[in-house]
């Protein structure tokens, strides 16, 4: 595999650092722009400080991120404020990041002839409409701030592509989960919620019956998505869903996990959050078709979070 520069912007965080590991066993140069507000040094302490480049410093900020794409040939961009309820609180700070950083990202790469931009989109870009499983194809509608900005940015993205010679592609990643993903934020990814609770022994909370599902999709798939568009020729100026196709509630997860653990929580239930959403899942054909398929079940992937955060769990295989 090639020897090339790859930019991961927010390379610290959750999703990024299991690209960057995965750039570096690969042979490519890593360079990371991160601000670290939410991403974390310890994200990236067992990569070899040798293999990768960090800069310190904010999406947001055209000349940093200049600076940062400065001799590398690629972009994965993974920085954003992933917190949708902190998007309806503030659309102007969060939209200077999700919005802003991506134009900064993509007239950055313009002026660096960098051979492809490849973006982390969301399935906020669907919004609340029904109809399942969503197609790209279909219709976006998002009710968001974060959702709109994750529009507004693949949008650009692809007017870059068109028009402006910027090679783009956008991964529409539905609820992603595993390792590093952080717990502390009660808008933190409910998988990591749930475990991280587990970990101290108490019972999942649940907003409403339980009974909502999501497409969970395990980071290691993601990074595969991640570098097979990386290169495809029939990848550019295209959106893929990136979701397993597979439905799962929330009560189908405590039932994993208390069959893996062997243990009988029983989840407390609390009020439907407001605006959630009661089901998200994808179809994933069009991401197949470039030879990608998921390969971690969520039982796997529930299995392998506990064998590693919790301690003295006896996590049946
Ligand atoms: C996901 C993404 C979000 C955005 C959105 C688009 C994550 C972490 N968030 O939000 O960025 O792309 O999809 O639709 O992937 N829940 C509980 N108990 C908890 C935590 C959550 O019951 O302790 C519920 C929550 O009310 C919701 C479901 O679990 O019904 C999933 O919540 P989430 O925050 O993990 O993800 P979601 O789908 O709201």
């Amino acid at each position: 595999m090639g020897k090339s520069t790859v930019l991961v912007t927010g390379g610290c965080g959750f999703i990024g650092s299991h690209i960057v590991e995965t750039l570096v066993q690969k042979s490519y140069r890593v360079r990371i722009l991160d601000n670290l507000s939410t991403g974390k040094l310890e994200n990236i302490a067992s990569i070899s400080k040798q293999d990768i480049d960090l800069l310190i410093g904010d999406v947001a900020d055209l000349s940093t991120v200049e600076e940062a794409m400065q001799g590398c040939e690629y972009v994965f961009h993974e920085a954003a404020i992933a917190s949708v309820p902190k998007s309806v609180n503030d659309p102007i700070g969060t939209g200077k990041v999700n919005y802003g950083g991506t134009l900064n990202v993509l007239e950055a790469a313009r002026k660096h002839s960098i051979r492809r931009v490849v973006f982390a989109g969301s399935a906020a870009v669907y919004g609340s409409e029904p109809t399942l499983p969503k197609q790209e194809s279909m219709a976006a509608n998002p009710i968001t701030p974060y959702g709109v900005d994750k529009l507004g940015s693949e949008l650009m993205g692809h007017f870059y592509a068109r028009t402006l010679g910027v090679e783009f592609v956008c991964l529409r990643y539905f609820n992603v989960f595993g390792l590093r993903q952080d717990p502390s934020s009660p808008y933190s990814g409910a998988i990591s919620i749930f475990c991280d609770r587990i970990r101290q022994g108490l019972a999942p909370v649940i907003y409403g019956d339980g009974l909502q599902s999501r497409d969970f999709v395990h980071v290691s798939d993601v990074v595969k998505a991640n570098l097979i568009v990386l290169e495809h020729p029939q990848a550019t100026g295209k959106s893929f869903n990136v979701g397993c196709g597979v439905a799962t509630s929330l009560l189908d997860i405590t039932n994993i996990l208390n069959d893996l653990t062997g243990q009988n929580l029983q989840a407390i239930h609390q009020e439907p959050r407001p605006g959630d959403i009661r089901h998200s899942l994808a179809d994933n054909t069009t991401l197949r078709t470039l030879g990608w398929s998921p390969q971690i079940s969520i039982r796997q992937g529930l299995a392998e979070l506990l064998q590693t955060s919790v301690a003295n769990l006896k996590v049946k295989k």
